[in-house]
């Protein structure tokens, strides 16, 4: 009997996800895939952090763990990038000049900014059209919420280990460049902005296939409790699949790719225009 189950169950990954709040409003979220062996560990230790954020005390944490009928999709990390902007005049001007280069349009980069300075942070990121700037997630409230996504524990810890020792908080990033590189995965997706709703977590990304993830740092001011993200999305796409690729497809990464030192704004424009 055990030889036909382990025949017909060829994987045994297991989606854990949490997210935290208090009266409604969106306090924290983390994700990832594990194996059976961990899920113990990894459920209690999510509940820890719901239960210290900086966003302030939860009243309701919900931890869902669930085993995944797919297997999931492998992708590649996304490179890490990061550049040395002056000030928050000086991220906002790198992160419109970055976006437009990504087929991003004023109105679509004026939708998005929009909604990461908000104080209604969602609990998922919103969907816009990255030439009309329409928004286009079916609940803009909750918005759509990248989920179903991991990378195998003694990869993230090595990415954890390289990033700390670049002076970033390895355990944020590494955690934002998985799902980052899930959502550059999506097809249909041209680009991502995002916000840390952290108030004492300033420094945000951008990333794209074609560009990587690039960090940028004094996107907000300190203490404030805005953030989010935002999804750029292509005018044909369909809406439906996108959000069904991005909520319900697990997928994992694979791979660990460079990271690179911090470059001026202006070098890593002229980069991408090469
Ligand atoms: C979050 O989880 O709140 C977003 C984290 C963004 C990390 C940006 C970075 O430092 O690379
Ligand atoms: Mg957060």
């Amino acid at each position: 009997m055990q030889g036909l189950d382990a025949g017909v169950q060829l994987f045994m990954y297991w989606s854990i996800r949490m997210r935290a709040s208090r009266s409604g409003m969106h306090v924290s979220g983390a994700e990832g895939i594990f194996d059976e062996g961990e899920l113990e560990g990894r459920a209690a230790a999510y509940l820890r952090r719901a239960l210290h954020h900086d966003r302030g005390e939860p009243y309701k944490v919900v931890i869902t763990v669930e085993r995944l009928e797919e297997e999931p999709l492998l992708v590649g990390m996304l490179p890490v990038h990061a550049v040395g902007v002056p000030d928050y005049a000086g991220a906002w001007r790198f992160m419109e000049a970055v976006l437009k280069s990504l087929g991003v349009s004023a109105r679509a980069f004026d939708a998005a900014r929009a909604v990461v300075e908000s104080r209604d942070v969602m609990r998922g990121a919103a969907l816009v059209r990255a030439l009309s700037g329409a928004r286009v997630e079916p609940d803009s409230v909750r918005g759509v919420r990248a989920t179903r996504l991991g990378m195998e524990p003694d990869l993230m810890q090595r990415l954890k280990e390289r990033l700390d020792r670049l002076g970033a908080d390895g355990s944020v990033v590494s955690e934002a460049v998985v799902l980052a590189s899930k959502v550059a995965s999506s097809p249909g997706v041209v680009a991502e902005l995002c916000v840390s709703d952290d108030p004492g977590y300033t420094t945000g990304y951008i990333a794209s296939r074609a560009a990587g993830y690039i960090r940028v740092p004094h996107v907000k001011p300190a203490g404030a409790m805005s953030g989010g993200r935002v999804f750029f999305v292509t005018e044909e796409c369909n809406v439906v699949d996108t959000v069904r690729y991005l909520e319900e497809t697990p997928v994992m990464v694979g791979t660990l790719s460079d990271i690179h030192d911090t470059v001026s704004p202006d070098e890593f424009i002229r980069g991408i225009d090469r």
